[in-house]
């Protein structure tokens, strides 16, 4: 084989749990302390030790994060459990660019991914093993774990897509997942 002519340009994904690895994989980890009022109960948030992981993402920029034209892969494990009656889920966020789009897919446990439009229209898809899910523009984006093991999916996004934040921080959606009689349950905000 002549040098240079076949290399892996970006690393490996464990297809069993979608984790990464190689040398260019950043990873972040969201601790309980850090979703300060993202869930319905201040109280039952308070009760919950703030360095508790609820979710970790790994992910692999071939180009800075930023880059116009560029994708980006990774993954996200949300820990099972509960704040009060409400599932763990991730933080949620709009792009920053409200063109961009992204796919997210199932690879291990259940839950529902929460998508929500500019006028505050939000809907539920159930996530499970193997399901694809395609984050349409425009659209704020959160995934819910509402089973006893780690909800796993892995998502490609565009590397100039940005994440915005702060919309979901003051308003929150307009659909929460609880858990009524042992069992999920949408239910407005
Ligand atoms: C995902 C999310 C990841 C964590 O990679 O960033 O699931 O959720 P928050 O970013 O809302 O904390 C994605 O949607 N990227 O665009
Ligand atoms: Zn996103």
């Amino acid at each position: 084989m002549q040098d240079g002519f076949v290399r892996n340009s970006a690393g490996d994904v464990n297809w069993s749990d979608g984790s990464l690895s190689g040398t260019d994989v950043k990873e972040s980890t969201k601790t309980m302390g850090q979703l300060r009022g993202i869930f319905r109960s201040q109280e039952d948030w308070s009760m919950i030790p703030p360095e508790q992981v609820v979710y970790r993402v790994q992910w692999i920029p071939p180009v800075a994060e930023g880059t116009e034209g560029g994708l980006i892969w990774g993954n996200t494990t949300i820990e099972p459990g509960l704040v009060g009656d409400e599932y763990f889920m991730t933080h949620g966020h709009f792009h920053q660019i409200s063109n961009r789009a992204e796919f997210y897919a199932t690879v291990r446990g259940t839950g529902y991914l929460v998508l929500m439009d500019r006028d505050r229209k939000t809907w539920a898809e159930p996530m499970s093993p193997g399901s694809i899910h395609y984050v349409h523009a425009g659209l704020a984006h959160r995934a819910v774990n509402c089973g006893e093991d780690p909800l796993r999916f892995v998502a490609c996004w565009p590397s100039d897509a940005g994440h915005d934040y702060g919309s979901i921080a003051e308003r929150g959606f307009s659909l929460r997942v609880v858990c009524r009689d042992g069992a999920p349950s949408v239910i407005a905000a």
